[in-house]
């Protein structure tokens, strides 16, 4: 089956450019002009390809999320599983997921948990999924069978600054210099645990437990100290590569500009919600339920921090960090007291719509940008470059049309994830996706979903590209 997508602006890597796609199969087989590229002649095009006409419309690479938490296991287990997460995903313009897998029983070797979202993800994806490992207790063997996880796909890790499975500093070496050794890539979520805890059992001592102190117990140096440290850390490993999750405080973007300027190999990843929502949020304590997350959402004033540190190369990946509880259930727990709220919030399915309209739409990012944060950085750093994440002959055709001119009020009803709110109610949009595909099948058209979920494929991720 051929398709071919006519008249599009389409986003390659060096710009954007008018031209038609040739899709063969599952990859793109020719980027040019349609009689050129469909070889013979029209007729025998018209016959043999689907032709979709992209008039008007900008043809981008598929969306990359390198952070979800789907079917997850807190406290309590996420609203979202693998396939209205993924259905989300695929609505909003999101062809690849790499999931956070969550922390196992206490002692489980690394396996156990890959081996837990086999299970969770089999015959359930619409989007073509992988995982990171995550590290919980550490020790040689855990360091050993490292090798045989990224033999397996699974090329990149998380640990934890805080939480229970936190890791000391002299771990978090073993680990950044493991992963270096095997070209892999080691992910970090940066909290000063000793800051978030001392500052939470002050509040709660004083009786103060609305959402609004969430935010007040991991300020934004509580990151920034974190991040700091980490980069250190990476330096001391051997300048090994370092990936830092959902950035969230414009002071931790600088220290790694900082960085990044040195000549270390630092990555910075943050998420639709830190560029978009300020802390506002949190002011009403029943409504600030649906914002506690970690960390959390900042004040106004990071925000165009944020934006800078996109456009210059210092934040190379928007993702979501999608992990979602319902508003009218679980989040309640958190009702008389915000540390038993549980954390996350969901966003797979706007983050390309909201970032195209607050980035591109509203002149913050060009679209060379837009494809980049969106989609071939994480491809490059997470080992799936150049079959995702880009537009080139040979490459996987996972696309998504824009409408640049459509306009949309976000309510959640639109929307087709599990969750009973989202936290972007109300917000105007200018710029909508509006057809999905995936190695070449049109997975969503017409507002409708055009696959069964067990379409998605596990992906098995190489090495990382670190020249970024
Ligand atoms: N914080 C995390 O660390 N993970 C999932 C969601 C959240 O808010
Ligand atoms: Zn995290
Ligand atoms: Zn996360």
């Amino acid at each position: 089956m051929k398709t071919l997508i006519k008249n599009g602006l389409v986003v390659l890597e060096d710009g954007p450019v008018s031209a038609d796609l040739l899709i063969d199969g599952e990859t793109i087989a020719a980027i040019g002009k349609a009689d050129e590229i469909c070889g013979a002649g029209k007729e025998e095009a018209a016959a043999d390809c689907r032709v979709i006409d992209a008039s008007g419309l900008i043809v981008l690479p598929g969306g990359i999320d390198p952070h979800t938490h789907f079917n997850i296991m807190t406290s309590v287990r996420s609203v979202d599983d693998f396939t209205s997460g993924t259905v989300s995903a695929v609505f909003g313009g999101t062809t690849t997921i790499i999931d956070h897998m969550g922390f196992g029983p206490k002692g489980c070797d690394l396996h156990h948990q890959f081996q837990v979202y086999k299970e969770y993800t089999e015959g359930k994806c619409v989007a073509d999924y992988g995982f990171h490992g995550v590290y919980q207790d550490l020790d040689e063997q855990i360091l050993e069978e490292t090798a045989s996880m990224v033999d397996e796909g699974l090329s990149s890790f998380k640990m934890y600054l805080t939480y229970d499975y936190r890791q000391s500093d002299e771990e978090a070496i073993r680990i950044l210099k493991r992963l270096g050794e095997l070209s892999g890539m080691t992910t970090v979520h940066c909290e000063n645990h000793a800051i978030l805890t001392w500052l939470r059992e002050k509040f709660l001592a004083e009786g103060k437990t609305e959402a609004k102190y969430h935010p007040l117990s991991r300020p934004p140096y509580c990151e920034t100290e974190a991040v700091d440290r980490m980069i250190d850390l990476a330096m001391a490993a051997g300048d090994q590569p370092l990936y830092i999750v959902h950035v969230s405080a414009g002071e931790s973007a600088e220290r790694i500009r900082q960085a990044r300027q040195a000549g270390q190999k630092v990555f910075g990843e943050t998420c639709t919600q830190y560029l978009v929502l300020d802390d506002s949020v949190y002011d009403d304590p029943q409504e600030g339920l649906k914002f506690i997350m970690s960390p959390p959402i900042r004040g106004k004033e990071h925000q165009e921090i944020l934006w800078q540190a996109l456009r210059d190369g210092t934040l190379l990946v928007v993702a979501t960090d999608h992990c979602s509880f319902d508003y009218h259930g679980d989040k309640q727990m958190g009702k008389e007291d915000f540390t038993k709220c549980p954390n996350g919030a969901p966003g797979a399915e706007l983050r390309m719509p909201i970032l195209f309209s607050e980035g591109v739409s509203k002149g913050r990012l060009d679209l060379t940008t837009f494809a980049k944060v969106t989609s071939t950085n994480a491809a490059k750093l997470f080992g799936m470059y150049p079959k995702k994440g880009t537009i080139r002959v040979g490459s996987d055709a996972d696309l998504v049309l824009f409408d640049p001119e459509r306009e949309v009020d976000i309510t959640r009803l639109i929307l087709h994830d599990n969750t009973d709110y989202t936290p972007y109610e109300g917000m105007h949009v200018k710029g909508w996706p509006i057809l999905t595909m995936i190695r070449g099948t049109v997975v969503v058209e017409n507002e409708r979903l055009q696959v069964k979920p067990g379409f998605g494929n596990f992906l098995r991720r190489g090495k990382s590209i670190c020249d970024l």
